[in-house]
Order: structure tokens, then C-alpha cells, then sequence
């Protein structure tokens, strides 16, 4: 690790805390890289009290910061995105080394956070809403937007650069201050970052509580971000569990959410599919990031008329997936994030074969180095079967029969997550069907490409369980700031909406 950080133009003082922004006299966190065991320097996590300390901060900058106009802030973003582009190969470097996803992912996640910062320079100058006709004379109605305040952004260990990135490239642009809670497992990733806006930001005489970092578990800090009224909006991804806790919490205080929770993607593939498209779009959705994104495909529900060829050849480029150190180019998996995720995989093939299902692939532990490398295995399944509705985050793949599209639809639909789905076939009848308001249920519905691997420029999120946020593209900059309706009378008289007259005052 201290090899990789040389690259970057500043020094991590790690034992005792590592800028003397971002204080840290709370425990040390220890962690130990998934690539081979090895354990990396360890950090030290904030008290509560300098916590409460990071969120005064952070109000005080937010007042700066809101004055800044938007087309400025929109050029530290920029500047940041320049350095991110200088340093894009240690950065992926990084990741890789603390979650494990091998370097031509870590690469692609990298490139995601220079894309959104791209996207967000370009809203910096088109921040705008609509003027809308009064029933008035002579008033003018629109609507305008104003920046919320500091935002809290809790992410998750699998795109420990990028999540963060599509709230702070858009909340920055939009006049928010950040303030990032970062997973436990993947500390360095937040820490560059930020030590790289806070040099943009002190290059420009700018505070650097503009965008803070508050390392700390979970289980300690957590409950603040829940409950401080100073934080007006708390963007979180991670697990429906804490979601839900979390969640509560805010909407407690009045608090606004952006969630970003599990998902149960699955892919239809239609006896009228494009074979080679649904077996690479599936090999990726799987066994990419080893099955730990949000958006990987854990469900494959197949039409009956090709499933034996289907699940043969599904079987057949599994097979073909070398697994092992993901700095290695010809590796396509690397580890799981941690031991603990290669037994919940191990867990959750036991309860397959309670609930009926047969393993017929793969899920082995292999002896390397480390103790988080497992082979992706595929699960043929009777339908949703109790297992199936939960989100193991691992390259555990479901196959399940259908034998009309309403089943198959039904099938994708009837699980509590609704994150990302997609059909593969040539049928304009059927992707229709899909895509219609009696299809698919998820924030993601895709034809013809895969459940994972999502563009910046859309709208990121799902409904049900995923818990119903949108962050990264489209119109999502609008959950970052407060909508303000404004009507202007120059008539120079008083007219009221609604015919209402005040004809007693005259
Ligand atoms: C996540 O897993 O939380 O769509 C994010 C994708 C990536 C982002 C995943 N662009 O797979």
C-alpha cells in the first residue's frame, strides 16, 4: 500500500490520524487486504465528539460555499477530475488492493468517476427550472433551486470511489458540503479522494470542510448521521437492514434520504434471445466485481424451450472464468471482500439445497492466499424459493424455468428488491411487454444488455426494498438541492389567485 500511495503528491501520516483536517484520536481500524491476507496500515477512526466537530465544520463551509456561484464550483469538480485522470492507474491500484475487483474493473470505476464529474461540470451551467404561466396578469411564476446543506454520503466497500463521487461531484456542484462516512473496508480509497479535493480546494483559498471525511464503523458513528438535524439530506447505499434503520431515523427529524439498498437483479432469457448476447451479459452480470455490486445478476429465469442448451453452455464459460490474483491481467475474479463473504456464499449454498435446489456449478473455496477466493457458482432453482429472495453478495448465480412471459415477468418481479432487470430477445413484442407498466418493477429495465454496468447519464436506483433513490444522471441533481416556487406580482395592484376579492378594503 505505502508503494502505491508514493505516487500521489502528498504523505499519509498514518498512526495518529492522517491530516490534521480530519482529527481521528478514536481506535485504530486494522484491515487486511482480500488479494493475499497481508495486513495494510491501519487507520484511525473519529470520536463522536469530532464528529460533531466535522458537522459544525462542515455548516460553516456550506455557508461559503452556497455564495460560490455554480459554474465556479462546477471548476473545482473539474479540477478535481483532472488530478483523478493523472492518477487514474494507482487510484484503481487502490481499490483493488482493499476489495479485491480486479484492475480492469477498479480502471472502469475510476473512469466512472471522472464521467460523473464530466456530467457535473455540465450542469454547473444549466441548473435551472421552469417559468410557469400564472393565472394572473402581470406576474411572472418559476421555480428556482437553492443548495440543501451538508450532506452526509455513506458508502459501501464495492465502488468505494465511484458511489461516493456520483453524490459529491453532483452535491458539490449543486452548493452542498460533503461529508463522507466511507466503509470500513476500504478506507484508502476515501482517504485519497479526499486528501485530492482538499489540495484542489486549498489551491483555490477554499475551506476544505467543504468536503470532509468522518472515518469511523458504523456501529459507532453511525447514529449521528440518523440524527443530527444539521445534516438535511443523508445519501446512503449499503444493506436494506440499515436502510431501514437508518431510514426511520431520518424521516424522523424530517431529514431527506437517497437509498441506495440491495437489489435481486435477474435477466429473461427468451427462447427468442440472442444466445451469445445473454451469455455474456450474464458472465459479466455474475462474476463481475465477484457478484458483489448492487447491480450484479443474481437470477437467470429461462425459457423452457432452451434451457438445457442454455444452462450447458452457461455452465461451460463458468467454466472458462480464471479466478486468482486480480492485479493479474488474465484473472477475471479476484477474492471476495473478506472471509466472512465467502462463508455467507457457503451459507447460502446450504440453504439452497434445504429449500430444494441443486447446486450444479462451482462454490468452492480455493487454497490461495488469503482465504476470500471462491469459485462463481450456478444454482438450478425451482422458482423463488426462500433463498433466493435474499441478496447474498457473491458471484452465486439462480437458474430458474419459465414457460410464458407473464410467468417470467412474474418471476422477476415477486422478490422484495427492485433494482435493475433485463430481457434478452428479438422480440419487439416482448421487450415491450417488458418495459410497459406491466413488465419489469425495477429502477433498471434493459433489453438486449445486462443487469450491471450502469452509464453515469441515467438516473441510478430502484424501488421496493432498494429503497426508492436516484443518484448519479438525468434529473437526480434535484434530490441535492430545495425546489423554491416564486411568483413576482408587477402589476401594481393586489390580485389574488383563485378569483378571491378583497373588495371590502377599498
Ligand atoms: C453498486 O453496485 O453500488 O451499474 C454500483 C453498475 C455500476 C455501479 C454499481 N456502474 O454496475
Amino acid at each position: 500500500m505505502k508503494q502505491i500511495l508514493k505516487q500521489f503528491p502528498f504523505n499519509i501520516p498514518f498512526l495518529g490520524g492522517f491530516s490534521e483536517t480530519w482529527f481521528g484520536s478514536g481506535p485504530e481500524i486494522a484491515i487486511n487486504t482480500p488479494v493475499d491476507g497481508r495486513a495494510l496500515p491501519s487507520v484511525k477512526t473519529i470520536t463522536i465528539g469530532e464528529l460533531d466537530k466535522i458537522f459544525t465544520l462542515s455548516q460553516t463551509a456550506f455557508h461559503f460555499w452556497r455564495e460560490v456561484p455554480a459554474p465556479e464550483r462546477g471548476q473545482i469538480v473539474r479540477e478535481f477530475s483532472e488530478r483523478i485522470r493523472r492518477y487514474k492507474n494507482p487510484l484503481a491500484q487502490i481499490i483493488t488492493l482493499e476489495m479485491g475487483k480486479p484492475m480492469r474493473e477498479s480502471l472502469g470505476e475510476v473512469q466512472e468517476v471522472i464521467d460523473i464529474c464530466d456530467y457535473a461540470v455540465g450542469l454547473s451551467r444549466q441548473i435551472g427550472g421552469p417559468v410557469l404561466p400564472s393565472e394572473r396578469r402581470s406576474h411572472r411564476m418559476f421555480e428556482q433551486w437553492h443548495p440543501l446543506g451538508p450532506i452526509a454520503v455513506i458508502t459501501a466497500f464495492n465502488f468505494p470511489m465511484a458511489v461516493w463521487a456520483w453524490n459529491a461531484a453532483i452535491g458539490l456542484t449543486c452548493g452542498n458540503s460533503i461529508i463522507w462516512k466511507p466503509s470500513s473496508k476500504a478506507l484508502f480509497s476515501a482517504i485519497v479522494c479526499t486528501l485530492i479535493m482538499e489540495q484542489v480546494l486549498k489551491n483555490r483559498e477554499f475551506p476544505a470542510s467543504i468536503c470532509s471525511l468522518a472515518i469511523g464503523r458504523g456501529s459507532e458513528i453511525g447514529d449521528s448521521f440518523g440524527t443530527d438535524q444539521r445534516i438535511p439530506l443523508v445519501s446512503y447505499t449499503g444493506s436494506t437492514k440499515i436502510g431501514r434503520i437508518l431510514g426511520k431515523a431520518v424521516q424522523e427529524r424530517f431529514g431527506r434520504l437517497i437509498l441506495e439498498l440491495g437489489g435481486n437483479n435477474a435477466v429473461i432469457v427468451s427462447q427468442n434471445a440472442n444466445l451469445e448476447i445473454a451469455l455474456g451479459s450474464i458472465f459479466f452480470g455474475a462474476l463481475g466485481t465477484a457478484g458483489q455490486r448492487c447491480t450484479s445478476t443474481r437470477r437467470v429465469v429461462v425459457h423452457e424451450q432452451i434451457y438445457n442448451l442454455f444452462l450447458s453452455r452457461l455452465v461451460d464459460i463458468f467454466s472458462k472464468a480464471k479466478i486468482g490474483d486480480p492485479f493479474e491481467p488474465e484473472n477475471f475474479m479476484g477474492p471476495l471482500v473478506d472471509q466472512a463473504a465467502a462463508s455467507a456464499m457457503l451459507n447460502a449454498m446450504e440453504k439452497v439445497r434445504k429449500d430444494g435446489g441443486k447446486i450444479i456449478f462451482g462454490g468452492e473455496l480455493l487454497p490461495l492466499p488469503g482465504g476470500c477466493y471462491i469459485s462463481p457458482a450456478i444454482a438450478e432453482v425451482p422458482g423463488n424459493i426462500p433463498i433466493v429472495a435474499e441478496e447474498t453478495f457473491a458471484p452465486l448465480l439462480y437458474v430458474m424455468k419459465y414457460h410464458n412471459l407473464e410467468e417470467a415477468i412474474n418471476l422477476q418481479n415477486s422478490v422484495p428488491q427492485g433494482l435493475s432487470s433485463a430481457i434478452i430477445t428479438n422480440d419487439l413484442q416482448e421487450s415491450e411487454r417488458f418495459l410497459s407498466a406491466t413488465g419489469s418493477d425495477c429502477g433498471i429495465a434493459n433489453v438486449n444488455t445486462g443487469t450491471n454496468g450502469a452509464e453515469i447519464g441515467g438516473a441510478f436506483g430502484g424501488e421496493k426494498a432498494t429503497g426508492g433513490g436516484r443518484e448519479s444522471g438525468s434529473d437526480s441533481w434535484k434530490s441535492y438541492m430545495r425546489r423554491q416556487t416564486c411568483t413576482i406580482n408587477y402589476s401594481g395592484t393586489l390580485e389574488l389567485a383563485q378569483g378571491i376579492k378583497l373588495d371590502f378594503l377599498k
